[in-house]
């Protein structure tokens, strides 16, 4: 039995050895990124079975991913080889510590996994676990992609839940539909994530209160708030026709930022793996904090968070720890 399975293209990263503009380092560091793999290799790491879903170029790099993906434990015997397309490839600056943004370059367009749809994708494999993570990512790679999260997130009976990030990334869409695509992947899920910030920029949403009544039908909303923390919203404690309802905050933990990207995917990680132990909410979000803590602390997208019993441990010290 597979607890989750994680659709979504991964590609090789380089990020700079040396503070700098993309146009003026020289020296790179390889690692691998992909939120979809980010979130099945932590949640392998914390002990559950997971597989990866995705389609990568018959190449050295392509090696590289399934290899490394595979390294923890991942299960990556659906990942397609595709002989005709290249695996996608990323450059990304470390970013700046203050305002944490920092510079992007892609190299995917045309690469194996944009190249995932409904009729080149094992759908038996993909929907075989109790969980199915799936972000917004995917939707923007391609028509064939897009036409695979649809189908996805659509109602059928005895899927498995749907847990959709909606990891907005304004570089990747072309089309000016995105909102409108995001908002309806979103609402066919039935465990979203999403950020306070992207939920902003992407739908013009000001605050939990409306990100709530643009997703009345999922189950559990998780709202961050980035530094401040993260706020669930589950069928438990709010009326579907009350979308202000009470919730469960948990404020995260205060760390020194070295690198911000790819902490989404380790907290939804986290969550996830809370999730499918049955642990109370507030533990949900304690565990989605610390494996967030450990990629914040980290230069890579990707960063081994604590074992799931140093974690346990973690999540319970007493409120004065957790603030
Ligand atoms: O969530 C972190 C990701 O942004 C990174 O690992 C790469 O999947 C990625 C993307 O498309 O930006």
């Amino acid at each position: 039995v597979v607890d989750v399975v994680a659709l979504g293209e991964s590609m090789v990263t380089f990020v700079p050895t040396d503070p700098g503009r993309l146009a003026d380092v020289s020296h790179f560091e390889r690692g691998i990124g992909g939120a979809e793999s980010n979130v099945a290799c932590a949640l392998a790491t914390a002990g559950h079975r997971v597989r990866w879903v995705s389609g990568v170029g018959a190449d050295a790099f392509g090696d590289h991913l399934v290899e490394t993906v595979g390294s923890y434990g991942v299960d990556v015997a659906s990942v397609r080889r595709d002989p005709d397309r290249p695996t996608g490839v990323y450059f990304r600056t470390a970013g700046d510590r203050a305002t944490e943004a920092h510079e992007v370059a892609y190299y995917r367009t045309g690469s194996a996994a944009s190249a995932m749809a409904p009729d080149t994708v094992d759908l038996e494999a993909v929907r075989a676990g109790r969980v199915l993570h799936l972000s917004g990512i995917t939707a923007a790679l391609s028509e064939g992609c897009l036409g695979l999260v649809r189908e996805l997130t659509a109602p059928r009976a005895g899927r498995p839940l749907v847990s959709f990030d909606v990891n907005y990334r304004p570089g990747l869409w072309r089309d000016a539909d995105e909102a409108q695509v995001l908002l309806e992947l979103a609402r066919g899920a039935d465990i979203v994530f999403v950020g306070a910030d992207e939920a902003r920029e992407a739908w013009g949403l000001h605050g939990a209160r409306a990100i709530l009544e643009a997703l009345p039908e999922p189950g559990i909303v998780v709202v961050k708030q980035g530094r401040g923390g993260a706020t669930v919203f589950d069928k438990n404690t709010r009326g579907l026709e009350d979308a202000t309802g009470t919730a469960t905050f948990v404020r995260a933990l205060s760390v020194d930022v070295v690198a911000a990207v790819g902490a989404g995917d380790a907290f939804a990680a986290g969550f996830l793996s809370a999730t499918l132990r049955n642990l109370p909410v507030r533990d949900r979000l304690r565990h989605g904090h610390l494996a967030a803590a450990a990629v914040l602390t980290a230069p890579g997208d990707l960063a081994p968070p604590p074992t799931r019993d140093h974690a346990d441990r973690l999540v319970a010290l007493d409120d004065d720890a957790w603030g």
